[in-house]
């Protein structure tokens, strides 16, 4: 219908593990893993499964786990009863040490197989980067950037992107790490805080009191520490409620523009979370699906690789929406249906879970007060321009 065909002179791989679908934080937990199967379901309804590698991919092993991540968080998430068994009195602590159980990480049913598939995905696409195999290689089952080595956080247990940007510095001096979803890629700009070889950009809402995590301020550039190489190699875009489509082009534009005149990046790794929508159930800003994946567009005109993850988004129909649209981008498709898929309403026979969505009017919520001045932007540009004097590839 659309006559999806491959893009010329490139490849584009799809890194997909229909097992991630079934698992549940909680019926009233915001993360819904069954997004996933609705983007799939969406990109397959265009055809644009043609225009790509597809591959199911495996679950990642335990020392692939291991080479972020301690042992004892690995054995302890590994064996930790779900919520509803009986809790092991041996070890009252360690839910504690590790942030694992309670609301935002819940031990549930599955957890650690869920967790190695995602990781599973995003190493599956490392990897295909990493051997010339593909060129843009999507995993919308990863991007769960607060991760940290020895805990969880913010409803991310194991930091996939984390473990791939590890397989990419095997086989590319330099990695530009971008994070567009609405909160701050804290895991990840801890993870790589002491090299220059991984520069971290996240852009995000902050308000320390009051969104999580709290952290990413305009100042936070890494450790200051004397011979810390990677001081200055965190990049921090802290934002406020209801930035626009326009706003944030301009502002992505010039920051990273210029990241990659200074850097020279090899290859880029971008978390594409969907939560920095218009409408998301947690997120606050009033970015459409254009907006969003105009940020996808403008990286890919570097003509480097490029991963691209997932992470947040909380409002399943739109994170679909967006990322069946970013995969659009990928294969240069989104001319064509650059109206559609945004609005896409023949939704319901791809639903699985139809009850779950009683209204389709609204595509995207109601516009939040935009509370980001023009001036305050332009501050962070120059902010950020001055920081990058420190930075040369
Ligand atoms: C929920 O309704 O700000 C969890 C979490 C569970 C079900 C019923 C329990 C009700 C919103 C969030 C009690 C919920 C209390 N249920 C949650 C400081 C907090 C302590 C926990 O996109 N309460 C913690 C984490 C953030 C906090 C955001 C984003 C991940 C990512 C990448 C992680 N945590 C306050 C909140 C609900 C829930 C409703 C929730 N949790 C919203 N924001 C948080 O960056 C994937
Ligand atoms: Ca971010
Ligand atoms: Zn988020």
């Amino acid at each position: 219908e659309y006559n999806i065909t491959r893009p010329k002179g490139y490849t584009v791989s799809y890194h997909f593990n229909a097992d991630m679908e079934p698992h549940h934080f909680g019926l009233t937990h915001p993360m819904k893993p069954f997004r996933l199967t609705l983007t799939k379901s969406l990109v397959t309804a265009y055809g644009m499964n043609f225009a790509m590698d597809n591959y199911n991919t495996r679950i990642a092993t335990y020392e692939e786990l291991n080479s972020f991540h301690t042992s004892d968080y690995l054995d302890y998430l590994h064996m930790a009863p779900p919520e509803e068994m009986p809790r092991d009195i041996d070890n009252p602590d360690k839910e504690v040490k590790f942030n694992l159980g309670g609301s935002d990480c819940p031990l549930f049913h599955g957890l650690y197989d869920y967790c190695s598939m995602s990781a599973g995905s995003s190493l599956d696409a490392a990897r295909k980067i990493c051997n010339k195999q593909s060129d843009i290689a999507i995993a919308w089952g990863g991007g769960l950037h607060h991760a940290k080595k020895s805990e969880a956080s913010g409803f991310c247990y194991i930091n996939d992107i984390v473990l791939a940007i590890l397989q990419l510095l095997r086989c590319y001096p330099r990695v530009l790490y971008i994070d567009i979803d609405v909160h701050h890629g804290d895991g990840v700009e801890e993870a790589f805080y002491s090299t220059d070889r991984v520069l971290t950009c996240s852009f995000h809402k902050y308000a320390p009191e009051v969104f999580f995590p709290g952290t990413g301020g305009l100042d936070d550039n890494g450790p200051r520490s004397e011979h810390n190489p990677g001081a200055h190699h965190a990049i921090n875009v802290p934002l406020n409620d209801g930035i626009t489509d326009e706003q944030y082009a301009h502002l992505f534009q010039s920051i990273i523009g210029k990241i990659n005149e200074k850097f020279r990046p090899s290859v880029i790794a971008l978390q594409c979370g969907a939560d920095s929508l218009a409408g998301d159930r947690l997120g606050r800003f009033n970015l459409q699906v254009q907006g969003h994946g105009a940020c996808a567009k403008f990286c890919k005109t570097f003509g480097i690789p490029m991963i691209m993850f997932g992470g947040g988004g909380y409002t399943p129909r739109n994170v679909a929406r967006a990322w069946a649209y970013e995969t659009s981008v990928a294969i240069e498709i989104d001319e064509k249906i650059n109206k559609i898929i945004p609005e896409h309403t023949p939704w319901r026979k791809h639903f699985v879970h139809e009850e779950l969505f009683p209204s389709l009017e609204q595509i995207l919520g109601d516009p939040r007060v935009n509370r980001n001045s023009q001036k305050r932007l332009q501050e962070i540009i120059q902010h950020v321009h001055e920081q990058l004097r420190f930075v040369n590839a």
